[in-house]
């Protein structure tokens, strides 16, 4: 009887074993898509045609919809005299190491004094990254500026850019910042991705696997147990 359960326990661990399912990670996903926007003001602008542009807009993943801040001034050196931030709660720990932003024309300087991304696990203590930034030039189609940053991977649940200083370029520009797309590509932790494509075809198979080993170890116990 004992050597009986100790063969189940193993031939259940092997079958169990072979059932696992493995997710590829991937880190061209943008997990700030569709998550909790956050922002140093809950004041937005809204359009001459009545278009409200709500913090959301910035994380829907539709480039043609934008958040739009409210109340923003600028002293005459363009520096921002308030607090203007705009960032994302990923809702948990994310691992992350690049962060693209579409600008619309009211956007911060591209440089150092222009804006600093951060990161922070508690949303209270927030820390700079060190990132290598491509400043993206504008397009004209549809008039934004997409800017690159890529650094060291990090892993952290909130995320943020913080503004410093207006559009030196055009002085109508230097307020009120408004955001198309804030992106951060990485992976979710604790929680499996999506799975891709290869990983959908594996999990069928995984399972017939495991099936089929049950099926052979539940044949060999019943035999066994018979022949004693
Ligand atoms: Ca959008």
């Amino acid at each position: 009887m004992m050597k009986k359960s100790l063969a189940l326990a193993c031939a259940l661990s092997m079958a169990l074993g072979m059932g696992t399912v493995a997710f590829a990670s991937n880190d061209d996903t943008n997990i700030a898509m569709g998550k909790t926007p956050m922002a140093s003001s809950d004041k937005v602008q809204t359009t001459s045609d009545g278009t409200v542009l709500s913090m959301d807009k910035a994380l829907d993943g539709n480039t043609s919809t934008r958040w739009g801040i409210d109340g923003v001034t600028p002293d005459e050196n363009g520096n921002f005299t308030t607090d203007v931030w705009f960032g994302v709660d990923l809702g948990a720990e994310g691992t992350f190491n690049k962060i693209v932003i579409l600008w619309e024309n009211a956007r911060p300087e591209q440089s150092a004094e222009g804006y600093t991304l951060q990161y922070s696990n508690d949303n209270e203590t927030w820390t700079d990254i060190d990132a290598r930034f491509e400043y993206g030039a504008e397009k004209t189609n549809d008039a934004y500026y997409t800017d690159t940053a890529t650094f060291d991977s990090i892993t952290a649940r909130y995320v943020r850019v913080n503004m410093h200083k207006g559009a030196p370029l055009n002085d109508e520009f230097k307020g009120n910042p408004s955001i198309f797309e804030f992106e951060v590509y990485g992976t979710m932790n604790g929680a499996p991705a999506t799975p891709d494509t290869d990983a959908d075809t594996m999990i069928p198979i995984a399972l017939a696997t495991a099936a089929l080993s049950l099926g052979t170890l539940m044949f060999t116990v019943r035999r066994s147990a018979r022949e004693q």
